[in-house]
């Protein structure tokens, strides 16, 4: 994922949301990002304003959680499902960082298929909206395919159980 950002000339940092981290990392990527608006803010004899930015990404990605750890409280709700975070609130992170979490967003029309089952099996999509079968379905073709061991401790399943012929998926 990093590569495929440094590709496109895109600042990029991965985190894990259940580790610890803090604001100063998430500065330390923006300010050189903004260092001529800042110089130019400050040439002007602007006081200095807190950077302001918005979470964006498709649902149950883990973008609150991200955010309730740069802010260090359980502010933005979180839950494992799409839709949790409803309406929009700015959140102090430090003098120098507002945050505002936002609902997950969806493109209107998937191009295929595969785009709208994995985004059902990542917990994008809500749950009335496809039918769980098809989906279970096909993350049982996918998860055979990619990683079978896990499939098989995580089922305890054997060999035997994973070469057998009952797959219909689509
Ligand atoms: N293992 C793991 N789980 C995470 C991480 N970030 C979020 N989650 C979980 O993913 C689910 C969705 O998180 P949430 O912040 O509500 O996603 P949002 O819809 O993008 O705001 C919750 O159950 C979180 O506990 C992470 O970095 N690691
Ligand atoms: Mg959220």
């Amino acid at each position: 994922m990093a590569k495929l950002f440094a590709s496109i000339n895109q600042p990029a940092m991965a985190v894990d949301a259940k580790t610890k981290f803090g604001p100063n990392a998430v500065l330390d990527k923006i300010n050189p990002i903004l260092k001529d608006k800042l110089a130019r803010e400050e040439a002007k004899g602007m006081k200095s304003r807190p950077i302001r930015a918005i979470s964006v990404g498709v649902p149950n990605v883990g973008k609150s959680t991200v955010l309730n750890r740069l802010v260090n409280r359980r502010a933005a709700q979180v839950g494992n499902r799409p839709g949790v975070t409803k309406g929009q609130q700015w959140l102090k992170s430090s003098d120098k960082l507002e945050l505002l979490d936002t609902p997950g967003i969806l493109w209107p029309k998937f191009q295929s298929q595969e785009i709208a089952n994995k985004l059902a099996l990542t917990g994008a999509i809500k749950e009335n909206a496809y039918s769980s079968d098809d989906i279970a379905l096909y993350a049982l073709g996918k998860f055979r395919e990619t990683m079978p061991a896990g499939l098989m401790t995580r089922y305890r399943l054997t060999e035997a159980d994973l070469s057998y012929q009952m797959l219909t998926y689509y």
